[in-house]
């Protein structure tokens, strides 16, 4: 079937509603972003154009008035309104989704669409940003979405074990075999900063550059990926993970786990290239 812009957005209310429904965007809580091709950039007659604005507080050495994100210059993006309820997307997306661009430069974007009755970008748009140009680049193109979801068992984990990148990725792998197959690179972990802050945005778009999801500490997960579903299932695999993790230590002491030995033959079997740092770390 061809998408058109209406039927693309019918699917990315489906997701939030899909997020909403597995308990991980209580009130206000999650926000998306999808880059969109042309071909699914609102029916010109329903387009408007806002003012440009910042595309964030200038950095420090910036001379600009926002961020620069050059890699992402003149890019839509369909994203979520700052204070909606992931829930509300399908009852009214065009109040609580907006389709922005970015300007020649990457450092201003306007409205075409949406955000109705004065509504703006999610508070995590900064975040955004500096993911879809990290993984454009890296990606060639390729990666498309971006969640951020606040899923209780993966973040239950931070409050209860010292974490960094290596610590969780291995933790992750040796709980459930999906794991090694849907992040071979591993996960990304970043101590707690303020949501919403270019400082959170900053580390999330250097972690970025070397995995396709990322656990903030005491709040939820990020991830980016091709399109919404394999993004959704990447978190879908570590919040389970998570969950499995969970109930075993509830249920007793771990006792069996995967070894290195069964995971290298999972990524060999399947020609995956696992980061051999963190498996070197694993006896
Ligand atoms: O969109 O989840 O991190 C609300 C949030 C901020
Ligand atoms: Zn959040």
């Amino acid at each position: 079937m061809k998408q058109t812009f209406h039927s693309f957005i019918d699917r990315f209310a489906q997701t939030a509603n899909d997020i909403w429904l597995k308990g991980w965007a209580e009130a206000n809580a999650g926000n998306i972003s999808l880059r969109l091709d042309d071909s699914l950039l609102p029916p010109k007659n329903s387009r408007r154009s806002s003012k440009w604005q910042p595309t964030g507080p200038p950095a420090q050495s910036g001379r600009r008035a926002g961020r620069e994100f050059p890699q992402i210059a003149g890019d839509c993006f369909l994203i979520s309104a700052a204070g909606s309820f992931l829930k509300n997307f399908k009852l009214s997306p065009d109040e609580n989704l907006g389709v922005i661009q970015i300007d020649s430069e990457g450092s201003n974007y306007r409205v075409l669409w949406g955000f109705a009755r004065n509504g703006a970008p999610t508070s995590e748009l900064l975040t955004h940003l500096y993911i879809h140009s990290v993984r454009k680049k890296i990606s060639n193109g390729k990666d498309k979405a971006v969640i951020h979801a606040h899923c209780p068992a993966l973040s239950a984990l931070t409050f209860i074990l010292p974490l960094d990148d290596a610590r969780l990725t291995k933790l992750l792998w040796q709980m459930h075999a999906e794991c090694i197959l849907a992040f071979p690179e591993g996960v990304g972990f970043i101590p707690w900063q303020m949501p919403g802050s270019s400082a959170l945005a900053e580390k999330t778009a250097e972690k970025l550059k070397n995995f396709h999801a990322v656990l903030w500490q005491f709040h939820g997960i990020i991830a980016a990926g091709p399109d919404l579903d394999k993004t959704l299932g990447l978190i879908e695999t570590i919040e389970k993970t998570c969950e499995i993790y969970i109930k075993a230590i509830s249920a007793g002491r771990i006792k069996n786990k995967l070894s290195k030995k069964q995971l290298l033959k999972i990524a060999d079997h399947f020609r995956l290239k696992p980061n051999q740092k963190i498996l070197s770390q694993i006896k």
